[in-house]
């Protein structure tokens, strides 16, 4: 297929981020089209904060830092000291580079433009040409009910009490009153039928994936989507490569295998990508779904444009054999 036509990828974290940078460097500019999470977003310091926005900008601008995944390389950071010797929160840490983007897409919002927008003129600024697009314009926010802490906002738990509460319910605030941008409401209405791939990028279901899947009609539209569905498993050599995706499956009874990922998605993909084979996977998967075993931990830059390599490669081969099949009698393809 060529490397032109159409993929659209949903994406949160930095886990997501990586493979988005895959998908990047192997399609032709513009393919890519990625839908991030938002409901990681908050309000600090009187500043409209996007996480998985940013990490998506700076991982496909060149401009994230390699260690951490998120905010900028080569950060320098006068601004927290001064606002720590002045007595402010130093929880979230924002680099001197990092805040202007802050600072710039908190004017525009204040002055009425959407995130969508923004977005699209950040992405233009940096030299990105995949679109990157956030799920909706409205306020969505994943909330965690703590067994200790009760309910808490999305960054007061992940950074400020570094994922330390035993979660016992997740809810994406807002997620039923808001509008599903574009992308999504092109999926909606014509199935993806001109789309060559739909990618579920190994970020955490739960908290980076789900919410976009919470928005009105998007369960719903990839469901029924013509295009070929892949996910990738975030689970790495039995763990969470980062994050607390682990500790989060234990807590809600999980156990920590494709197994479960494969069962989150059940009904919803074509082909499940996995680092290892597990026994009983298939039928965690649900008959129709390809298991594909291949390396899925990306260290390097090659890393992730060969896993970027695999999906295409599994969207492509299920094309061929549906437009094999539309020869022969039909068949359905989903429960
Ligand atoms: N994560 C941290 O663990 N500590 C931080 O101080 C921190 C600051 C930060 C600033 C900007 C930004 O875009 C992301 C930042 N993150 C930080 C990561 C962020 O909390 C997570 O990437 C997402 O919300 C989870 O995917």
């Amino acid at each position: 297929m060529s490397a032109g036509a159409p993929v659209l990828a949903l994406s949160g974290g930095v886990g997501g981020a990586k493979l988005a940078l895959g998908l990047d460097k192997i399609l032709a500019p513009g393919a890519l089209t990625v839908v991030v999470n938002t409901g990681d977003d908050f309000e600090h310091l009187g500043l409209s904060i996007s996480p998985d926005i940013d990490t998506l900008l700076y991982t496909l601008s060149g401009l994230a830092d390699p260690t951490r995944g998120w905010g900028r390389r080569d950060e320098s950071w006068n601004f927290m000291r001064a606002l720590t010797a002045l007595g402010g929160p130093d929880w979230f840490a924002l680099g001197d580079a990092d805040l202007a983007l802050h600072v710039q897409r908190s004017r525009r919002l204040a002055q009425g433009e959407t995130l969508e927008a923004i977005s699209a003129d950040f992405a233009r600024a940096l030299g990105v040409a995949t679109r990157i697009v956030p799920m909706c314009n409205e306020r969505v926010r994943t909330r965690l009910r703590g067994e200790e802490e009760g309910w808490l906002d999305f960054q007061t738990y992940f950074v400020r009490q570094r994922c330390a509460p035993v979660l016992r319910e997740i809810v994406y605030e807002g997620a039923a009153q808001a509008r599903p941008r574009t992308p999504l409401q092109q999926l909606a209405a014509d199935g993806g039928a001109a789309l060559r791939a739909l990618v579920l990028c190994p970020s955490n279901p739960w908290l980076s994936l789900d919410p976009i899947l919470a928005l009105p009609g998007v369960r719903a539209a990839l469901g029924a989507s013509v295009a070929p569905v892949i996910a990738v498993s975030p689970i790495v050599a039995g763990d969470a490569v980062k994050g607390p995706t682990a500790k989060l499956m234990r807590e809600f009874g999980l156990p920590v295998t494709h197994g479960s990922i494969a069962r989150h998605w059940r009904g919803l993909v074509d082909a499940l990508i996995v680092d290892v084979d597990e026994p009983g996977l298939r039928e965690s998967c649900g008959d129709e779904v390809e298991i594909i075993v291949a390396p899925t931990l990306m260290k390097s830059l090659a890393d992730r444009e060969h896993l970027a390599e695999i999906v295409l490669q599994a969207a492509d081969r299920i094309c061929a054999v549906r437009a094999g099949r539309a020869a022969a009698p039909s068949s359905a393809r989903r429960p």
